[in-house]
């Protein structure tokens, strides 16, 4: 028996593309021969709202993998022909750098046949008759822990908008996708005026403050599909999805103002103000290539400063 008339449809291409980054499901990718398995372990966790992909053999498995990008894969022991540990060794550097757990399904748990699950890769081996309870668990669990992991690695820890790193990824995945559809896609590039004066005068820990208070302005202005990351010292980026140049340009202006207003405070009490200025570009056509965004709203705010800083330009 093997799979082919199970209805485990790989996403592939396009149609991954266009419900990954919207949907933010996980996927499970299930490596296993028996069909009665598969199918019972699709019900159960396709009811917790998960997606699941399934494989019947070693070489489906890799491929499902490399599609999928599955956030939990199960493989079973006793392949045929390659077994489960050969597929753990092959899947276990991809693995580990998508920080993705890689969990061994066996018919009989021995002291032998765990430790080499463990030294293949395993995050851990379960017994295949283990309870549907106790399996939900087990990859609520796990994926939870991937899902924590996996923010730490995107979020700038002093001010907690995501890092350069995720922008670079957003940009490159959403905005391609967006610009490919046709629509409007803007980034915004802020860098706080004369910020080294700032940290002289009154020290790195209030110049610290600024910044985080900065992230907390522009999270709160802005509308929960955009994001805030930190691309440099005192550079952030805004991405709006879905907004034209123009829309972004008032956005922005609104916190310039409100950032400018604000007073912060020296350790003596004394009260001092800081601004930032901005650089604006938007993709808005489908031969618009997101990347560039980066480069042409720095020309924006390098403008800005040269005009003057406190201000936004597009
Ligand atoms: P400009 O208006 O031209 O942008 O002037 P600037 O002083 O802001 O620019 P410059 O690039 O000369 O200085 C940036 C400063 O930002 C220098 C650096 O000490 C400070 N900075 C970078 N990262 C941090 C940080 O994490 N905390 C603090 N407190 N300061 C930082
Ligand atoms: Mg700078
Ligand atoms: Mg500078
Ligand atoms: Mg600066």
């Amino acid at each position: 028996e093997t799979l082919t008339n199970i209805p485990a449809e790989p996403l592939t291409g396009d149609a991954l593309e266009a419900i990954k980054p919207a949907s933010e499901t996980s996927f499970i990718l299930i490596i296993n021969h028996d069909v009665d398995y598969l199918t019972e372990k699709k019900a159960i966790f396709e009811q917790e709202g998960y997606q699941v992909v399934a494989a019947a053999t070693a070489e489906q498995g890799r491929t499902l993998f490399d599609n999928v990008q599955p956030s939990l894969v199960f493989i079973d022991q006793d392949l045929p022909g390659e077994d489960g540990f050969q597929v753990l060794r092959s899947l276990r550097l991809a693995a580990e750098k998508l920080n993705v757990p890689l969990i061994m399904v066996a018919n009989t748990l021995t002291e032998e046949n765990q430790i080499a699950a463990y030294e293949a890769g395993a995050f851990d081996i379960l017994a295949k008759r283990i309870s549907s309870k106790l399996l939900r668990t087990i990859a609520a669990n796990r994926l939870a822990h991937k899902e924590a992991t996996d923010r730490e690695v995107l979020v700038d820890s002093l001010t907690g908008a995501y890092n350069r790193r995720h922008l670079e990824a957003v940009l490159e995945e959403r905005g391609r996708l967006f610009a490919s559809d046709g629509i409007p896609f803007t980034l915004a590039l802020l860098d706080v005026d004369h910020f080294k004066p700032v940290n002289d005068q009154y020290g790195h820990h209030i110049g610290d403050e600024v910044l985080r208070e900065l992230v907390r302005m522009l999270r709160q202005k802005f509308r929960a599909a955009d994001e805030v990351f930190r691309y440099g010292g005192e550079e952030f980026a805004v991405v709006f999805p879905g907004l034209a140049t123009e829309k972004a340009r008032q956005f922005v202006e609104e916190v310039r103002e409100a950032f400018a207003a604000k007073a912060f405070y020296a350790r003596d009490g004394q009260a001092f103000q800081v601004t930032f200025s901005a650089g604006i570009k938007g993709t808005s056509a489908a031969h618009d290539y997101p990347a560039l965004l980066l480069e042409k709203a720095d020309k924006a705010l390098y403008e800005a400063k040269r005009c003057g800083r406190n201000n936004v330009r597009v």
